[in-house]
């Protein structure tokens, strides 16, 4: 799905600011049809962000349900003969759009856009009431699972199996925007290097009334086109290419003109970097080299705006990844923002992109501590239905972002059960979906400690293997000797078992800014750094380990819980961004200072 932009042919309006705002709290808001009016009683709230911290008000923080959400949308005059069209960054975690009294879109899934053509509903020139109601409600079948329950008193309770805290609202921008009757409805690029030349294949989806041809330009960063070609599908050419590298995000723009009798109709510039990725034998390669992950596990978590984007925190995030010599990241534990992704993509900073397939496992946290059932996979919880969104899941993440050079890795879940046949079968057909969504991406998922590689039945599916290990930390507090001895012979055991390369995606301590000790107690600054020294003494002991992400970029919001103090501390910054000791370790070590 192609992001809106503006261009000589091509108008967008986003739609953020203050919107009205409602709490369904006694879910009668569908069945009264609040659509068809003002919202009454309405309250004030920023687009985009959560709305759980905002109002200070532990109803809202914690509501379980329906929130409402209006304001008023202009359609420009000059947009008279144009296709207008409104879009959705995200709504969490499903949503439904009425245009004055008419039902235009519904969408499920929290983390991908949705849009629908508004053409034959508005008139330009004219204003209509927009209402979405948006709902955080977690369940068998939805992606990521929950149960809710219902107390005496009649107040819900949402539940889930993973650990941040459930935010929920319009986490990004929402557009109206203008593309010609005659418009490039999609495009899909795949680059990759012959001798030295770069590739460019591309394939164009065009909607168009009458004859009408493509013409396409490749433009180097100084503006300069250097290949061009006609059709809706085709190959360019680039001799000595600047390639797309990590630490180097050098950009080409594909230039599609959809072009009739009276010129160019309309006109889409996408950003695209040359480079390859694969995987081989044990090795990451990013243009034919091996590429080594450093970075983290981060979160889309702010004070005050929860999950909502914001793009001066985007900037500086990434300006601690320059400070670490960080040069990767993974979604964790959902598709992000798609100024991310551009944002990466310019810096050159590396992406495991992953769904919001969280938690699928009763046999940790929220299944031990919850009660309720223990299967994981049935028909009574993750069966064919959670599959079945999954798979959309899995569709949309890539159909957003099959596009971005900074995306190398599909990650399909995080640490979801892996140990039982029923994984196995519940995993297969959904990596099947990946691959032939995406054939030029490997595809994995993040595995969890109670399966290890003798008994992992989804690490077969994949083509690599991404860990979480917590030795020294939920594995024997405090002995930093233990875990290091446990942690290599586990890696040694995925190495003999598996010859694919391993990518440990969170190793981490909780630690409170702050606190030091004079032995290092676990929850000390001290711990933190020392554990993370710990690991990374082994991962240079073993040739297959070609990647470290430590679990946390920063501190960040949870769910209550006896084992987090005001949220999860594995952050190496606070949530501020203020750095703990390990911040300076870590750097020390990725900018080679030592
Ligand atoms: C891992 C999860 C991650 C948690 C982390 C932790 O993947 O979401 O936040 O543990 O416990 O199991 O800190």
């Amino acid at each position: 799905m192609l992001r809106p932009q503006d261009t000589m042919a091509r108008e967008t309006k986003r739609l953020d600011g203050i919107w009205d705002f409602v709490v369904d709290f006694t879910g009668v808001g569908r069945a009264q049809h609040w659509w068809e009016r003002s919202l009454a009683g309405a309250q004030k709230i920023p687009v985009p962000c959560s709305y759980n911290d905002v109002l200070v008000d532990a109803a809202v923080h914690d509501h379980v349900g329906d929130v409402w959400y209006q304001r008023t949308v202009f359609i420009p005059r000059s947009w008279t003969g144009m296709r207008t069209v409104l879009r959705f960054d995200a709504a969490t975690h499903r949503a439904t759009v009425w245009v004055d009294d008419i039902e235009v879109l519904e969408h499920e899934g929290g983390y991908t856009p949705f849009e629908v053509d508004l053409t034959d509903i508005v008139r330009p020139g004219e204003s209509y009431r927009l209402t979405v109601v948006v709902n955080n409600e977690l369940t068998w079948e939805s992606i990521p699972p929950g149960t809710i329950e219902t107390k005496p008193n009649g107040v819900r309770r949402q539940h889930y199996y993973h650990d941040f805290f459930n935010y929920a609202g319009l986490h990004r921008s929402v557009w109206i925007y203008a593309t010609p009757p005659s418009y490039i409805a999609d495009i899909t690029v795949v680059t990759d290097l012959e001798d030295g030349c770069g590739i460019v294949r591309y394939v164009a989806v065009v909607e168009a009334r009458g004859s009408s041809e493509v013409r396409v330009a490749l433009l180097d960063a100084t503006g300069t086109v250097v290949a061009k070609t006609d059709g809706v599908e085709g190959i360019l050419r680039v001799e000595r290419p600047e390639l797309w590298r990590p630490g180097r995000g050098y950009l080409y723009q594909l230039q599609i003109d959809l072009v009739g009798g009276e010129g160019v109709v309309d006109r889409y510039m996408l950003p695209i970097g040359i480079r390859t990725v694969a995987v081989s034998g044990s090795q990451f390669l990013i243009n034919g080299e091996p590429f080594y992950f450093r970075g983290f596990g981060k979160h889309e978590d702010l004070n005050v705006r929860g999950r909502g984007h914001d793009d001066a925190a985007m900037v500086q995030d990434f300006a601690l990844f320059g400070w670490m010599g960080a040069n990767s990241f993974r979604t964790s534990h959902y598709p992000y923002a798609e100024e991310v992704l551009e944002h990466a993509d310019r810096l050159g900073i590396v992406v495991i992109d992953e769904t919001a397939a969280v938690g699928l496992n009763l046999g940790v946290g929220g299944g031990l501590f919850l009660g309720g059932p223990k299967t994981t996979f049935s028909e009574e919880t993750i069966g064919s239905t959670t599959q079945r969104v999954h798979q959309r899941a899995i569709e949309e993440l890539i159909a957003r972002d099959k596009n971005h050079p900074c995306v190398a890795v599909w990650s399909l879940a995080n640490e979801p059960e892996s140990h039982t046949e029923a994984a196995g079968t519940y995993f297969e057909p959904l990596f099947d979906v990946a691959r032939k969504a995406d054939p030029t991406r490997p595809v994995g998922f993040v595995n969890m400690m109670f399966a290890p590689p003798d008994v992992c039945k989804v690490t077969p599916l994949a083509d690599l293997v991404m860990i979480n290990r917590y030795y020294g930390w939920y594995v024997g507090p405090g002995d930093l000797e233990a875990a290091e001895q446990a942690l290599e012979a586990e890696l040694l055991g995925w190495v003999s078992r598996h010859a694919k390369p391993i990518i440990v995606t969170e190793y981490g301590a909780d630690a409170i800014a702050g606190l030091h000790t004079l032995h290092g107690a676990v929850w000390s600054e001290d711990y933190q750094a020392a554990l993370l020294a710990t690991y990374h003494r082994v991962f240079d002991r073993i040739d297959a380990v070609v990647g470290e992400q430590v679990w946390n970029f920063a501190d960040f919001a949870t769910g209550p819980s006896f084992i987090r103090v005001d949220g999860n501390k594995k952050g190496v910054f606070t949530r501020d961004r203020h750095p703990k000791l390990a911040a300076h370790e870590l750097r020390r070590r990725w900018l080679g200072l030592d």
